[in-house]
């Protein structure tokens, strides 16, 4: 494949966009500066198909699931961490980490997830001071013996939910230490898989419990400076049709009380439900909201997100709502059956596009049209913008931020296949 473009190119490109959207009052520059600030949780388990690096390591769990064994994956943090390298190369902009406590690294030592430590996570710590980077966090409440019964914090067995409640806790401490070390704030966010295949008789008892081990966990204060808490909820799970205790009025409730930010997963709610539509109302009760980008293919499958009508309603939600200081968008997809890099870069760049087209929006003309009663209008101008020249200002932001502008990058991951993860 040719290189695809030329910086001058891209500035010639960019001067006629410029132009194009300052006809609907936009400043594509001034845009393009805003776009610096907007940050994308990149989550690690894309890279080993959420397998992480315990001695017994089972693969996911708990009604998820990752399918295809393309060849390459990821078996140790350094082999993690050189990936996310590329993968970070060709991805503009400066981002954030995410980790899942299984990525704990204990020199092959068995260490019991209600005894991990911040230590166990040094190695991780160290390169991100490296990168200048900031990471987010999340317990590992399945693909463990200890979840085998469906139940963690909500388990009637008081010897699982004990062990569950320890666990978060420990990443807790464990989120807050990275947060002080690399004085950038780390967001941990809790999903426990818990509930059941068939119809329960006692839908409020596991609902109970699951409060009570959070009131708990939550017992213990962090500097919110440190540690933003997050709580995520889920209609259903494989094997897990029936019940989920942590449904999304229970996690919005129980946010809403206690402080606490919850999560909107793209996959976790009916397939015809609109995630876009729910953000403005949290925004009006809750002071934040983490997002984890995914794409449902018809179920909660975890698909590589794509530039997609759904993924573009969210972002221009927040844009809608003067919100993206408030949003966090933290990255859920795990795909095994393609090019790991290929499917973290491709999905961590549509995520990109989507907030910058709707960064791009004229609003006010949109809010003009409608509080006038000219619906017609407003209709018209929104299929106007879409042919607006998106890729122009795209290819400027990827020049700018020193990556490839589009679709060069895939000549590196091909390089980076055939010379690294080839050899694996
Ligand atoms: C599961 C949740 C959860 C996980 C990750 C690995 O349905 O979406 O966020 O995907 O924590
Ligand atoms: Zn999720």
């Amino acid at each position: 494949m040719k290189k695809v473009k030329t910086r001058a190119e891209i500035l010639k490109g960019y001067e006629y966009a410029r132009e194009a959207y300052a006809a609907y009052g936009v400043d594509t520059d001034k845009v393009l500066e805003d776009m610096r600030k907007r940050q994308v949780s990149i989550h690690c388990w894309q890279g080993d198909d959420v397998h992480g690096f315990e001695v017994s390591a089972m693969g996911a769990s708990g009604g998820i699931l990752s399918t295809g064994d393309y060849p390459g994956r990821a078996r140790t943090g350094d082999e993690l961490r050189a990936d996310y390298e590329k993968a970070l190369s060709l991805i503009p902009g400066k981002h954030r980490i995410n980790l899942h406590a299984i990525y704990a690294e204990t020199g092959g030592e068995i260490v019991e997830r209600d005894a991990i430590k911040t230590d166990h996570f040094s190695k991780w710590i160290d390169w991100a001071k490296k990168l200048d980077v900031a990471i987010d966090f999340n317990p590992t409440c399945f693909s463990h013996p200890m979840a085998a019964s469906g139940f963690t914090l909500g388990s009637k067995d008081e010897k699982v939910r004990s062990f569950w409640i320890d666990h978060v806790k420990a990443c807790r401490k464990i989120a807050a230490d990275i947060g002080r070390e690399l004085g950038k704030t780390c967001i941990m966010n809790i999903w426990v898989p818990d509930g059941m295949k068939d119809i329960p008789s006692d839908r409020i008892g596991y609902r109970a419990l699951l409060k009570k081990s959070l009131d708990e966990i939550f017992e213990v204060k962090y500097d919110r400076k440190y540690l933003i808490d997050a709580f995520e909820s889920k209609l259903f799970g494989i094997g897990l049709e029936s019940y989920t205790a942590g449904s999304h009025e229970f996690v919005m409730s129980y946010a809403l009380k206690n402080d606490i930010t919850m999560t909107f997963d793209m996959g976790h709610f009916h397939l015809t439900e609109s995630v876009a539509d729910k953000i403005s109302s949290a925004l009006l009760f809750a002071d934040d909201l983490l997002l984890h980008v995914s794409r449902p293919v018809r179920w909660d499958s975890d698909h590589v997100v794509i530039y997609n009508d759904e993924l573009v309603a969210v972002a221009q939600e927040i844009k809608r709502c003067n919100a993206f200081d408030r949003v966090y968008y933290g990255l859920d997809f795990f795909d095994g059956s393609i090019n790991r890099i290929t499917a973290w870069v491709s999905g961590t760049r549509a995520a990109l596009k989507s907030i910058l087209f709707a960064m791009l929006e004229p609003t006010e003309l949109l809010v003009e049209e409608e509080n006038k009663g000219n619906y017609g209008n407003r209709m018209a101008l929104m299929e106007e913008f879409k042919a607006l020249p998106l890729g122009a200002v795209w290819d400027k932001y990827c020049l700018d931020m020193n990556t490839p502008a589009g679709a060069d990058w895939l000549e590196d991951v091909k390089e980076y296949e055939e010379r690294v993860l080839a050899a694996r």
